[in-house]
């Protein structure tokens, strides 16, 4: 590495100001893409010192995105060789160096890591993806540039979703890859391919076969895709097409709508419109008219970087009939799982047994943990907001199904579930981790195993949402305040430890309205403090909401009007 070319690139991108700390936040760095330059290019150079830690040489990754946030945000996540999100550790060294802006301080440390690391000795390689915002290039050019600079050898994947950069780097560590029968596909079109095949295998394996008088496929409801209009709709594309090659009659129509440039990304549109403002999305592709008319039951929206996903069903363009969330899949693919372990174990009880949980956070809807527990008798882990958290703790389990309510999740499945399945004639157990991305939540994989599991059933969407448990009525908004990092939470942020006052204040609230739930957190990704409230009817929920957010502007040091539903 050449010190003096590093530090004359430290000196071109500077920090935007002196005085403002930038976090790791919930995922990555994240702010509104004016800071992002100087950030871009620090987070380059050092992850070029991360990848040259991996003590196996192996490869790492970069995804510049700010996932469900609007185009005026940028940002950035690294991925370790698993395909995980980075350890504390990591996090640690990467926000210390990013705000070091002191010159003589780099010069030292990277004069010392000549010394003492060697980037460029390795094969290990840096894989880099962007998403589709018009800042997303430059900016993953200036992550490239630092990394060069310290010597690593990068990997420019283009535009991708999120999921399919942690699934490149996982697959290119293949000693990370559990599953003897998995075969490591490191790319673009072998990630499209090994999942769509997956998919299609498992339709064939699970779903009651297509009577020959009838053409099943032209009865099945289309899936309509909104794609946020961001990278989501080439790989939902990818996906259609392949199955096209493939000319089978066992899958769903799947239409994706919402692409790049359709409309602005993320707004009035995508799963996090949907999920929090409860309101279907624009189709933008669609002509106006039709938009108004049309009644869609069985769609779903991706985010902005597709590793979120929510299912709807909406009349015409304003209102949402039903919303199937993450804690609906996670019940969905909970469901399904036990009950072919079930069958597994009621054939053959000498079997080895695995353990099964699930992972939540504090925005689970307080119906689908009970259901969880009491009836599936499953055990539920409540972790803080953000997939690493969940992701960890899901790794507990042989069988770890984890989402946010957002629609962000996956399942991880162990050794020892992988050796058992193996060892039966169990299809679906074994196909299950082949469509399953272990490394990060995946919207495509998710998709067309929900899909799956739908056929299976037999279920309708409504099916899906009247089946299995009730939700609460919930509500979520946002409160804009002077200072967000005032407000913090304990361990699994249930409960409000600062400022003082606020916590005993909800709690007032709550005793108002029996059988309700509030809490506020601060945002990791915006500017804001994050309301939830659920009651037993809308009307309480919507009234706690709007207490709870009250009492955080007042006591919080609130900025502007209070937020309306
Ligand atoms: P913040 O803004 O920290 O709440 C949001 C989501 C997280 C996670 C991250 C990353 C909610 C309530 N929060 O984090 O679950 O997905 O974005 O995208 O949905
Ligand atoms: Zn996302």
């Amino acid at each position: 590495m050449n010190v003096d070319q590093v530090l004359t690139l430290l000196q071109t991108h500077p920090l935007v100001d002196d005085e403002t700390f930038y976090p790791y936040g919930t995922a990555g760095f994240r702010f509104k893409v004016e800071c992002m330059d100087g950030i871009l290019l620090r987070v380059g150079i050092v992850s070029a010192i991360l990848l040259s830690q991996q003590p196996d040489g192996e490869d790492m990754g970069l995804m510049v995105t700010a996932s469900h946030n609007d185009e005026s945000y940028n940002g950035v996540k690294l991925s370790n060789p698993d395909g995980s999100m980075i350890s504390p550790d990591q996090e640690k060294l990467l926000v210390q160096w990013v705000n070091e802006r002191n010159l003589q301080q780099w010069k030292e440390y990277l004069s010392m890591m000549n010394t003492t690391t060697t980037t460029t000795s390795t094969n290990a390689v840096f894989h880099v993806g962007r998403d589709t915002r018009s800042h997303s290039e430059r900016l993953t050019d200036l992550a490239i540039q630092g990394a060069n600079a310290m010597g690593a050898t990068v990997q420019n994947h283009g535009i991708l979703t999120t999921p399919m950069l942690h699934s490149i780097v996982l697959h290119s560590n293949p000693k990370y890859l559990l599953g003897s029968s998995i075969e490591p596909s490191p790319s673009r079109r072998g990630y499209i391919q090994a999942m769509t095949e997956s998919y299609i295998q498992l339709v064939q394996a699970i779903a009651p076969s297509p009577s020959n008088d009838d053409d099943d496929n032209n009865k099945k409801t289309p899936l309509y895709v909104d794609c946020a209009c961001g990278v989501g709709y080439d790989a939902v594309q990818q996906v259609v097409q392949t199955m096209k090659e493939e000319m089978t009659a066992t899958t769903r129509v799947i239409i994706p709508q919402n692409k790049p440039g359709d409309g602005p990304l993320n707004i009035t549109c995508g799963s996090e419109h949907v999920q929090k403002q409860l309101k279907p999305p624009t189709w933008y592709s669609t002509d106006e008219a039709n938009n108004k008319t049309m009644e869609r039951n069985y769609c779903c929206s991706l985010d902005g970087d597709a590793d979120r996903i929510v299912f709807f069903s909406a009349k015409e363009d304003h209102e949402l009939t039903t919303l199937l969330d993450g804690d609906k899949i996670a019940v969905l693919i909970a469901h399904f799982i036990k009950k072919e372990l079930n069958q597994l174990y009621a054939a053959n009880n000498t079997l080895p047994k695995i353990t099964m949980g699930v992972v939540q956070t504090a925005y689970a809807n307080g119906a689908s943990t009970l259901y969880l527990q009491e009836t599936l008798k499953v055990p539920v882990v409540v972790t803080k907001t953000g997939v690493k958290h969940l992701h960890h703790a899901a790794m507990e389990f042989d069988v770890g199904v984890y989402f946010e309510a957002n629609g962000h999740g996956t399942v991880l499945f162990s050794e020892k579930y992988h050796q058992l399945v193996e060892s039966t004639n169990n299809t679906s157990l074994r196909l299950l981790p082949r469509l399953i991305n272990p490394a990060v939540g995946d919207a495509l994989s998710d998709l067309l195993l929900v899909d799956a599991l739908l056929q299976h059933l037999e279920w309708s969407l409504e099916d899906w949402n009247a089946n299995l448990y009730k939700d609460l009525p919930s509500r979520q908004l946002k409160v804009k305040v002077k200072d967000r990092s005032i407000v913090k939470c304990n361990s699994n942020e249930t409960k409000c430890i600062s400022p003082e006052t606020l916590q005993p204040a909800l709690e007032l609230a709550m005793k108002d309205i029996p059988g309700s739930r509030t809490f506020c957190r601060a945002s990791g990704t915006e500017n804001v403090v994050r309301i939830y409230a659920e009651a037993p009817t809308r009307v309480e929920a919507d009234q706690l909401a709007t207490i709870a957010a009250a009492l955080v502007h007042e006591l919080c040091d609130g900025v502007g009007p209070l937020p309306s539903i």
